[in-house]
């Protein structure tokens, strides 16, 4: 049937904290967004999105979405708000801003946000100006990747600088702790078509995940060990001399302590640990040394672990060993943290008028907002959902509860944390705002123009922040940035390599540039400059062993043996298929999609605790306790308890998240989240 009213298309970007940052093509019809596809032209998105970003509009034109300010009338944590006025919400945050500052310091006010809106504009530059001005006590961002990142760079020197377009040329890829198929569903494209050309796919995982069954070869192994398996994988290179003697020469350092090491971990231990046959190691080594190029995709799963940072730092050593950087579609990736912005410019740590102002690791947040010295009073939530996200929930809740602490939360919705807010703001969509997006994963940088006007009174981050700035009487030149002036800062910077020749105008033009990885060869140039450290005094700086090791966890499987027989179980809490954590969770069809929150339990384990599939079970330790319906199926290992993804309160069967029961200990590097190191116990209800 004909329309008597035009659509039209025009092209966005989807902000989710997602690798691929995909292009959209969004159609209007009568100013209102009516579909959402993935833009045909864009190199990587090819026209493929996932049902996230599909389900878009029943985001941005959800009921429940809040477009005004509010403020609370019930207890915290209830939920009962009224409607005030712009003017009046900025009033009260800046007359309590001032009045804190006065008697108590800027320390007392914490800025919280992940990155719920990946733009550069609304998260990363005005918002992080105007702490720093503040004097706020700094946050370290530590929730995702870090311990991982950290440990690729040990080895490497850099964080990674592989254009992924180029694994179409991989002949063997293991993807090592990520379920791509959920969470980079354009790196699964890209190695379809590697497969297409006679390349094997391994996956590496505790869990038989949508990405183990499209793999061609899956390797289950228990939780936390795959150190010992990168080890005996190389102890096998080494002793059927699968080696790249001119590489290792040439690009790495200590190669005569890292083979002594080595020796330490022949197959038939590391079986021991990990739980993979001895053959079955020594087969996946021979077929990774013997097969050139070879690709190792990193996920983030693995390194949410007490020994996360070992772990990745210990897989990166295996490329060297075979010289697999030297060829296209060939080394490793964990993420392309490459240095295409220049943060300094875009954040401006030099307005902190004192520099050794505390920093808090987001991690710790219950901790912080309940024991920090001098008190946290003032807690400024944007761009996350700590209530839900966090490690150690019900210390973040009791912390979030606290009749002393003022909190306000800029968000689209009344999410579990917006609960316990004193204010709530109402935040514009992606669809919304002029931003500019750079992907951890491809080189493209995209601009995103908005597509609609602000819904109802929402504000972005930027306008936000900016106006909180003139209120509070800033008055360097930065806070008088637009939008336009931001992504200039992020275009037009001739100086940097990955830049050069990139231009504002011509984003302006197209949309989309490409980074200018060429102009930084990883082979030779990067790894001439860095050597790949097998023995890495990094390491040792951190405290930690400076060779390659398995390091056992803290709680659980090796605790057990210590004796912890009422938490007997590891449980993978990790991110569901059809939300971006939390992000989502509240859009009727992906709930329904996604069924219920569930706990998948092997069928030994099931019937020694008389569950039955289906049945409710409580999850608990020391820390909390949440309960689930149970899965009892043989895609987990004995022992290893897999979850569904990170739900809202009202769509639990007690109101309690999966984060009860996670720790909120740092990880051996960058002080990252430890989610997966999580040892509980199972009980029917
Ligand atoms: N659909 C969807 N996509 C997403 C997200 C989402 O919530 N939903 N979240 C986004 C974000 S913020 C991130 S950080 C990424 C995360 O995406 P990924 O990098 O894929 O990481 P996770 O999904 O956290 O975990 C991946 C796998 O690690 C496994 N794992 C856990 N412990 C171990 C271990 O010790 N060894 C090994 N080998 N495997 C282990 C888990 O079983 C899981 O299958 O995805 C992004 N994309
Ligand atoms: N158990 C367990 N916990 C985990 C994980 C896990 O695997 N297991 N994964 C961890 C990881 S990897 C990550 S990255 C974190 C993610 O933690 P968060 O970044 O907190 O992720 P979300 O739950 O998506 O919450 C983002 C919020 O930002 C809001 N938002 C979106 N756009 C805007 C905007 O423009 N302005 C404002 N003000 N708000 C906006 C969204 O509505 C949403 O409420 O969770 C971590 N938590
Ligand atoms: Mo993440």
């Amino acid at each position: 049937m004909s329309s008597s009213h035009p659509q039209t298309v025009v092209r966005s970007v989807c902000p989710l904290d997602c690798p691929d940052t995909c292009s959209l093509a969004v159609t209007l019809k009568e100013g209102r967004i009516v579909r959402v596809d993935g833009d045909p032209d864009h190199p990587i998105t090819r026209g493929t999105i996932c049902h996230k970003a599909r389900h878009f509009p029943s985001r941005v034109y959800h009921p429940d979405r809040v477009l005004h300010p509010l403020k609370r009338t019930g207890r915290k944590g209830e939920g009962a708000f009224t409607r005030i006025t712009w003017e009046e919400a900025l009033d009260e945050i800046t007359r309590r801003m001032q009045e804190i500052i006065r008697r108590h310091g800027a320390e007392a006010i914490l800025p919280y946000s992940y990155y719920g809106n990946m733009g550069l504009v609304n998260n990363g530059s005005m918002d992080r100006r105007f702490f720093h001005r503040l004097g706020a006590s700094r946050l370290d961002r530590t929730i995702c990747n870090v311990a991982g990142n950290r440990g690729f760079e040990m080895t490497m020197g850099f964080k990674g600088a592989i254009d992924p377009e180029e694994t179409v040329h991989s002949r063997f890829i293991i993807v090592w702790g990520g379920n791509i198929v959920s969470t980079n569903m354009h790196q699964v494209m890209l190695f379809e078509q590697a497969r297409k050309r006679g390349a094997k796919i391994v996956a590496i995982d505790v869990h038989r995940n949508r990405t183990a069954r499209w793999a061609d070869e899956f390797i289950q192994l228990y939780p936390g060990t795959d150190a010992a398996l990168a080890l005996a994988m190389m102890h096998t290179l080494i002793e059927e001399g699968l080696l790249d003697h001119d590489f290792i020469r040439t690009y790495t350092t200590g190669w005569e302590e890292f083979r002594k090491r080595v020796a330490e971990y022949p197959p038939e231990r590391a079986s021991r640990i990990t739980g993979v046959p001895a053959e079955r190691i020594v087969r996946l080594a021979r077929e990774y040394g013997r097969t050139t190029p070879s690709f190792i995709r990193i996920g983030n799963g693995l390194q949410h672990h007490d020994n996360g940072g070992m772990i990745v730092r210990t897989i990166a050593c295996l490329p060297a060993l075979t010289g697999q950087w030297k060829v296209r579609g060939g080394g490793a990736l964990k993420e392309n943290g490459v240095s295409a912005v220049d943060k300094a410019k875009l954040e401006r740590p030099d307005l902190l008028p004192d520099p050794g102002v505390r920093t808090i690791n987001m991690i710790r947040l219950g901790d912080a907002l309940l024991h920090a010295d001098p008190p946290i009073r003032f807690l400024f939530v944007y761009n996350a959902n700590p209530a839900r996200v966090a490690p150690a929930q019900e210390k973040v809740l009791r912390g979030l509860a606290r009749e002393d602490l003022f909190t306000v939360v800029h968000d689209l919705f009344i999410t579990d944390t917006a609960r316990f807010a004193d204010l709530v703001l109402p935040a514009t969509s992606h669809f919304e705002n002029l931003d500019v997006y750079k992907s951890y994963w491809h080189l493209y940088l995209q601009l995103a123009r908005p597509v609609i006007p602000p819904q109802g009174e929402a504000m972005s981050n930027f306008d936000l922040f900016k106006t909180l700035a003139k209120r509070m009487g800033f008055t360097e030149s930065c806070f008088d940035d637009t939008p336009e002036d931001i992504i200039r800062q992020v275009a037009d910077q001739p100086e940097n390599p990955w830049m050069e020749d990139v231009t504002y105008e011509e984003l302006s033009e197209k949309g989309i540039v490409k980074l200018n990885l060429a102009k930084q060869p990883l082979f030779p140039d990067l790894l001439k400059r860095h050597k790949i450290a097998l023995y890495s005094e990094r390491m040792k700086e951190e405290g930690q062993d400076p060779l390659p090791k398995h390091v056992p966890l803290k709680e659980g499987f090796d605790a057990r043996r210590n004796g912890d027989a009422r938490h007997p179980f590891m449980l993978i809490a990790g991110p569901n298929h059809q939300f971006l954590n939390t992000s989502l969770g509240n859009i009727a069809k992906l709930q329904k999609l996604e069924g219920e929150p569930r706990v998948e339990i092997h069928p030994a384990d099931a019937a020694r605790h008389g569950i039955a599939d289906g049945e409710a079970v409580r999850l608990f330790n020391r820390r909390g306790s949440c309960i689930l319906k149970a899965k009892v199926t043989e895609t987990t290992l004995p022992g290893v308890l897999i979850s569904n993804g990170l739900w809202w309160g009202d769509s639990t069967c007690d109101g309690k998240g999966i984060n009860q029961l996670t720790p909120d200990r740092e990880a051996d590097l960058a002080g990252g989240a430890v989610f997966f190191s999580t040892a509980v116990g199972i009980e029917k209800v």
